[in-house]
């Protein structure tokens, strides 16, 4: 069976991006892949956050897994922090990866563009990321679009290491990108981003969701005049309505005497719909914590069994001796 391998940063609470964009695709894939899918609590450390709000982001995240889809019966979930071999990885990687290869990181790029202060951790963030990769020998990884050139650094570095070693330890992996939702927008129109305060979560009350939705940045096109069906507003309303469903809303904004905030109670209405079920079980699994535990427990455990052997491969061909 192919494997498929992906991990979200616990850095906060998940929105409809990281859904539509990442979790939607390792619910689809678990039939036909091996799916590994972790919590990187070590990468969200780059934005520096205080401890119990890591550990309180982390608990929330497998819940959200959880909840939404992922079934510990087919995926091994479990937590970076877990399999201490990434880490390890990470600093053998980093001496074949070239600077300029994390200088041209887009991500990092936006990020500091965004008055984000860097440390060294956001800068050698893809060398983790790369490592969390590689240590499993996936054949794809999928994940939206802002993350397409962390994986292309990381065949980049497995081929370095390749070349440099003279073995072919690492496999090369390859993105997975569902197109109409590689880049989810966020509600002032940028990409939906846990550090960029534009987000719509999945769980949540009631209240905190509609007051996302109602954020949704317009422009000041009076109510009666007829608007541009191509908003923000209805990019988000596709990703949860048939397409029939769009071109009805596309009209009504072409007809006029329809304002966005009549379309943001469509959405909100299409949006509760949808995740509905999901906050329903993960109500019930906030109840069984012991089960939650004991899936990350079984998952690295799992994972550890991998990525040891591979780090084993790694030593030995770098000439890092093991005495004890
Ligand atoms: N807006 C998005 N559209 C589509 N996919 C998205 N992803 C994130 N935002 C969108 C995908 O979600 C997965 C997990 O991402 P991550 O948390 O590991 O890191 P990220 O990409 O940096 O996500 P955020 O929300 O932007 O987090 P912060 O603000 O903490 O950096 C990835 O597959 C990502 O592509």
């Amino acid at each position: 069976m192919k494997r498929s391998l992906s991990g979200i940063q616990p850095s906060g609470v998940l929105h409809i991006g990281n859904y539509f964009g990442a979790i939607k695709q390792f619910v689809e894939l678990q039939d036909e892949y091996e799916g590994f899918y972790f919590l990187a609590n070590y990468h969200a450390l780059t934005s520096s956050p205080k401890g119990e709000d890591l550990k309180n982001n982390t608990i929330n995240v497998i819940l959200d897994y959880l909840a939404l889809g992922l079934d510990p019966e087919k995926s091994t979930l479990f937590l970076q922090s877990d399999v201490p071999e990434h880490t390890e990885l990470s600093w053998i990687l980093s001496n074949v990866t070239p600077m300029g290869l994390l200088e041209r990181a887009h991500s990092y790029k936006d990020k500091t563009a965004k008055g984000i202060k860097p440390n060294v951790g956001l800068f050698t963030y893809p060398v983790l990321m790369a490592s969390d990769i590689l240590i499993y020998s996936p054949d794809i990884v999928p994940v939206g679009k802002d993350q397409k050139q962390h994986v292309e650094i990381t065949r980049d570095i497995a081929i370095k290491f390749n070349e440099t070693y003279g073995k072919e330890v690492f496999k090369l992996p390859k993105e997975k990108i569902v197109e109409n939702v590689a880049t989810v927008p966020g509600t002032d129109g940028d990409k939906m981003s846990k550090s960029y305060g534009n987000v719509i979560n999945m769980f949540g009350s009631k209240k905190q969701l509609k007051k996302q939705i109602m954020n949704i940045v317009t422009d000041s096109t009076p109510l009666e005049e007829p608007k541009n069906p191509d908003n923000n507003i209805t990019k988000l309303y596709s990703l949860f309505a048939t397409e029939e469903e769009v071109n009805a809303l596309k009209e009504k904004f072409l007809a006029g005497n329809f304002g966005y905030g009549h379309a943001k109670t469509e959405l909100f209405d299409k949006f509760m719909d949808y995740f509905a079920p999901f906050q329903k079980k993960r109500e019930e699994l906030l109840q069984n914590m012991d089960y939650v535990n004991e899936i990350l427990k079984k998952g690295a455990l799992k994972a550890r069994e991998i990525a040891t052997k591979k780090v084993d491969e790694v030593r030995d061909a770098v000439g890092i001796m093991k005495k004890s």
